[in-house]
């Protein structure tokens, strides 16, 4: 059995659940966090009766600096030495453009997609540094890459994860830590309900037309990454739908 040890941000849905249960499947050991306790705990049970493995829950909010540190300072022996990191927790809010924009939505987007990552990042990095060994992934998207009309606030803080993951790879080189990035197109999971915030009508147009990424075929790249040989590092994954070649370039049928 795989003994290593991941921590998965936002594992209650979408990309980082299935992202838990590949790595449950490859036989790593897990922390999962996310705001919905339940759903950690159903995904615990669910992960450790069908795989060898021990998981452990962490309900805290990214955000939440004070509540991030507490949780992550206080994990005992077993649970502290993270071996892969999956900076995945993040939303897009709204779909406007930046003078009709909404501040609370800008904030959430910021403080989630931005700083709660460098919260989680700061701790874990730390611990990794001093047994010289670790990866993080982080997850940015196409919006990393271009930018597009009514989406400028979320481009930008998946611009901000791009680059944040550029410098760590250079500062934690010399000290045996990888920095990957797996950048996504359009994939069907919570994420576009809760761009539109529940409007389930507004997110299923989304994916009208074309056949876009599962979760699971995300997850599939970020274990790819994850698992390759300690001298290998995957800086950077772009995984697109085939119908989409750009972040505005969806080609959809008229069916
Ligand atoms: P989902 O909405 O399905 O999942 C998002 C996850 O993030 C949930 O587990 C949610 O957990 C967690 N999360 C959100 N806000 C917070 C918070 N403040 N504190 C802790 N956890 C939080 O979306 P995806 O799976 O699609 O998104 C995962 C990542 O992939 C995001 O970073 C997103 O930007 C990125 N991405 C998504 C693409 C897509 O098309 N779907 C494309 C490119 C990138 P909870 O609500 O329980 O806190
Ligand atoms: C999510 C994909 O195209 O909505 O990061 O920005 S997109």
């Amino acid at each position: 059995m795989n003994s290593k040890l991941a921590l998965i941000t936002g594992a209650t849905a979408g990309i980082g659940l299935e992202c838990a249960r590949i790595m449950a499947e490859n036989g790593l050991n897990l922390i999962i966090t996310g705001r919905r306790d339940e759903r950690l705990k159903e995904l615990k049970e669910e992960l450790e009766s069908g795989n060898s493995i021990k998981v452990k829950t962490l309900c805290f909010d990214v955000r939440s600096r004070d509540t991030v540190n507490a949780a992550l300072e206080s994990l005992e022996d077993e649970w502290s030495k993270v071996d892969i990191l999956v900076n995945n927790a993040g939303l897009a809010l709204g779909l406007e453009n930046v003078h009709q924009g909404n501040h609370e939505d800008w904030e959430q987007m910021i403080d989630t997609n931005v700083k709660g990552l460098l919260y989680v990042s700061k701790v874990i990095v730390n611990q990794m540094v001093d047994r010289r060994v670790g990866q993080i992934i982080n997850i940015s998207s196409i919006a990393g890459k271009e930018s597009y009309p009514n989406g400028a606030v979320y481009c930008a803080t998946k611009h901000a994860v791009s680059a944040l993951s550029k410098a760590m790879r250079i500062e934690l080189a010399p000290h045996g830590v990888k920095v990957s990035t797996v950048c996504p197109g359009a994939a069907e999971t919570e994420f576009s309900v809760v761009r539109f915030k529940g409007d389930q009508d507004k997110a299923d147009n989304v994916y009208t037309g074309f056949e876009p990424l599962k979760a699971r075929d995300v997850a599939e790249t970020i274990w790819f990454v994850a698992s390759r040989p300690a001298h290998v590092n995957i800086d950077d994954v772009l995984i697109m739908p085939t119908a989409q070649a750009t972040a505005r370039d969806i080609f959809r049928s008229k069916d």
